[in-house]
């Protein structure tokens, strides 16, 4: 069954409406929330007046005074002060458009809107900051009493002033990595029940049931066992769904009042409510010789921490560890500093620091290239690290499992035509085409599993001779429904059929650790499958029981799911008939197996994208004509899904490159916080992916499997953007900010100072 292209099991029921979502849920006595989002960025609260609302009929109000939460703390430790994490509601200053100042529990979700609405709040504004280059100047301050916006720094104990002085050449540049929107299709959605018993159920959009109930518990002064936490189907997360403040406010009315409440969140709410991705800047300095050769890597990072300190304040860490990408850099620094600024605060999104370290050194090497007057790939090619170095420990201190960037490199060029693809931009040029030809090529490597963190997988055989597989990990797009039992069924010789996959119930699933940082097959697939080993074993000696033979003697023919003794495969007995022996004495128990792998170490992905371009010269519309990806991510359990993993992935990072930002004007008011104005693209802005196979299976784990959820989102964005300057290198232009389209790339040809001739 691994590495079969079984069609996503969970489909039929997704394509024909019957998923069953938060906010599908029928849940009697249902009551609504709204939340009373600030429309100042930066304010001192006055006054709240709820009474106008509150006297509306079966209409509650509740503000920062009612409520005794404390403070939100970030799902694992970071290093800042206490004073910078975010209240659940707005005590007396507001600091970024869309944070909750009250929250209405109303009958009716309409009722909800007009109860929000008439919650009198008066604001005292403040000076706004939103650009972080600027916050760091302290002069507008969020947070007086700390003194500072920069919440934290890192930085090497003892710079090297001498870093470069062995380089011939060294080049210096920026890249923003702008902020963008998580926007999953569904938006975030949570519902808590009190039970008659004292405890509370609570059904929310999220990717981890398992650390969101912790987080309650914690937040409500429970005990684990009076919460549980359910995640229905989930439609995307996109590494922003977690417990959030709303979810906790919503469990927190349930729990006070004792009612039955939910919380759909809008679009519009979405948009600004939900942690946005990315939004970090990179100064780099870059060094070596002329033929090519790398040696010297210097950066700044400023990280955009938005109103309060949340996930993406640590991000830096990550793109630091992986500034070295694919190459064998001798010697590297690296610095970051997160800044609160007057917006949403932002937190993970598909890659999670590590597209921007990707983003920054690919074109680092472009630029590096260009002055040299060397080819992109030649470069590339000069400094890869050896495909028989590995182990290989980077400068930056990343443990790189095992890869071949080379040959990645090599599969994309190959189905590019690159040779070609050069002939016909240089034929262009000549014959003063306006439609500019750009190439742009992006090797990265990518880590998985950052964390090395564990997984619980648990396999049980019904009384049917069925398997039950019950995993921590909790799929929300990702389709381990079909993976994860593919992945059982080859050990337990069973077709994918007869197993089921139950996730996202922490009163079905022991523990979890959830799914996020692409760790879930390499470490949720690989307990399941210990587990159905396990299982295996179990089954072997009470089928040995039943056939009075030695269990030593015993094996399971997986082609048919027969268990006999080796060498006779007659008598034999299948998983149903085992089940069904067993059943009848009471014994059916026995045949279950649980597994909890720790993965020594995480994994990294790497891989080659290469993006052809032509941007119009009279209008600087880029469209994107190529995208051809090689992502390795070791042994593969599914090609189908992982295509699927791949050309969301991609989707998403061409969309960063070209498409999206989410932007604000100079008093912190969000620009185009909706559908219509930000540019979430769909499939027919893209053309036909074109997808190369490659797998190199990872040691670390028996599966050999790494992580592929993430990878397209990281080679994409720097090939395409590196692609569209490309286009125009012929006229002097060598730097240009993402999105790169449009009237951006059109001001830089107008005012390029080289003449195409
Ligand atoms: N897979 C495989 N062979 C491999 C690796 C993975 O067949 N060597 C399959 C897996 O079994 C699984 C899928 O590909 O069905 C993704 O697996 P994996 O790479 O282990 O990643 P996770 O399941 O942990 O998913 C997390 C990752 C992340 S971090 C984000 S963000 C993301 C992504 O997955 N968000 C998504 N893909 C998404 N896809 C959808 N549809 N929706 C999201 O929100």
């Amino acid at each position: 069954m691994i590495g079969q292209r079984v069609r996503r099991r969970e489909d039929p029921r997704f394509i024909t409406g019957h998923g069953q979502y938060v906010d599908d849920l029928d849940l009697p006595g249902l009551r609504h929330i709204t939340f009373v989002r600030s429309d100042w960025a930066h304010a001192r609260i006055v006054s709240i007046d709820a009474s106008p609302a509150a006297a509306l009929d079966g209409v509650e109000v509740f503000t920062a005074a009612d409520v005794d939460l404390g403070r939100m703390t970030i799902p694992f430790p970071v290093p800042v002060d206490e004073r910078v994490t975010r209240p659940y509601l707005a005590q007396d200053t507001v600091r970024y458009v869309g944070e909750i100042v009250a929250l209405v529990v109303s009958d009716t979700r309409e009722q909800g809107v007009d109860a929000a609405e008439l919650v009198a709040v008066e604001f005292d504004p403040l000076p706004v900051i939103t650009d972080p280059r600027e916050a760091l100047r302290d002069e507008v301050l969020l947070f007086a009493d700390v003194g500072s916006n920069v919440i934290l720094h890192q930085a090497p104990e003892s710079p090297d002033p001498d870093l470069f002085a062995a380089c011939e050449v060294t080049i210096s540049g920026a890249t923003t990595s702008q902020r963008v929107a998580v926007a999953p299709i569904e938006p975030r959605a949570c519902a808590a029940r009190a039970e008659p018993d004292g405890t509370l159920t609570v059904w929310s959009s999220t990717q981890t049931p398992h650390a969101d109930r912790d987080g309650l518990v914690a937040a409500l002064g429970l005990e684990p066992d009076q919460i549980r936490l359910i995640a229905p189907d989930v439609g995307g997360g996109f590494g922003g769904k977690g417990l959030g403040v709303e979810e906790t406010l919503v469990t927190w009315v349930a729990h006070r009042t004792g009612q039955t409440v939910r919380w759909t969140e809008t679009r519009g709410e979405n948009m600004v409510g939900m942690g946005h991705g990315r939004g970090q800047s990179v100064e780099f300095e870059l060094g070596g010789d002329r033929d090519g050769t790398i040696r010297a890597l210097r950066t700044r990072m400023v990280q955009e921490v938005g109103a309060y300190a949340w996930v993406g304040a640590v991000l830096p860490t990550l793109t630091g560890l992986m500034s070295s990408g694919v190459y064998a850099i001798g010697r590297i620094e690296t610095s970051f500093s997160s800044v609160v600024t007057n917006t949403t605060p932002t937190g993970a999104y598909r890659g999670a620091g590590r597209p921007e370290a990707t983003q920054f050194l690919e074109r680092a090497v472009d630029q590096f290239a260009a002055e040299l007057r060397l080819d992109p790939a030649d470069v590339r090619r000069r400094n890869f690290i050896a495909r028989d170095a590995f182990p290989y420990t980077t400068a930056t201190g990343a443990e790189y499992d095992c890869g071949d960037y080379g040959q990645a490199l090599a599969l994309a060029l190959q189905a590019a035509g690159y040779e070609d693809l050069r002939a016909q931009q240089a034929a262009r040029r000549a014959a003063g085409d306006q439609s500019l030809l750009g190439i742009g090529m992006a090797v990265y490597v990518e880590v998985t599993n950052g964390g090395a963190e564990s997984e619980f997988g648990e396999v049980q055989i019904t009384a049917a001779g069925d398997a039950v597989l019950k995993t921590g990990s909790c799929s929300h797009g990702q389709g381990h429904e079909t993976t994860f039992a593919q992945i059982v069924a080859e050990y337990l010789g069973m077709p994918v059929q007869r197993i089921t996959v139950i996730k996202g119930d922490t009163a079905q699933v022991a523990r979890g650790g959830g799914t996020y940082g692409s760790k879930s097959t390499q470490i949720g697939g690989v307990a399941a499958r210990a587990a159905a080993e396990q299982t295996v074993q179990i089954a072997k000696r009470l089928a040995a029981e039943q056939l009075e033979a030695d269990p030593h003697d015993m094996v399971l023919d997986a082609e048919r799911g027969r268990f006999h003794v080796t060498g006779a495969p007659e008598p034999a007995l299948d998983w149903t008939g085992l089940a069904s022996a067993l059943d009848s004495a009471g014994r059916l128990g026995e045949l279950t197996a649980q597994n909890d792998f720790a993965a020594p170490k995480p994994t990294f992905p790497f891989g080659a994208h290469v993006a052809v371009v032509e941007v119009d010269a009279e209008t600087g519309k880029v469209a994107l004509a190529r995208m051809i990806a090689v992502d390795d991510a070791g042994r593969i359990i599914n090609p189908m899904i992982a295509d699927g993993q791949i050309h969301g992935g991609v989707a998403a990072g061409i969309a960063q490159a070209i498409h999206e930002e989410m932007a604000y004007d100079e008093d912190g008011n969000p620009l185009n916080a909706n559908f219509l104005a930000y540019g979430i693209p769909s499939a027919s802005e893209f053309p036909q992916f074109e997808l190369v196979r490659m797998e190199t299976p990872t040691p670390v784990n028996p599966l050999g499997a790494k992580g592929i959820g993430e990878s397209g989102t990281i080679g994409s964005t720097p090939a395409v953007h590196n692609a569209v300057i490309d286009a125009l290198s012929h006229l002097g232009i060598r730097h240009l900010d993402m999105p790169v389209n449009g009237e951006r790339v059109w001001r830089a040809i107008m005012q390029a100072t080289v003449s195409p001739a």
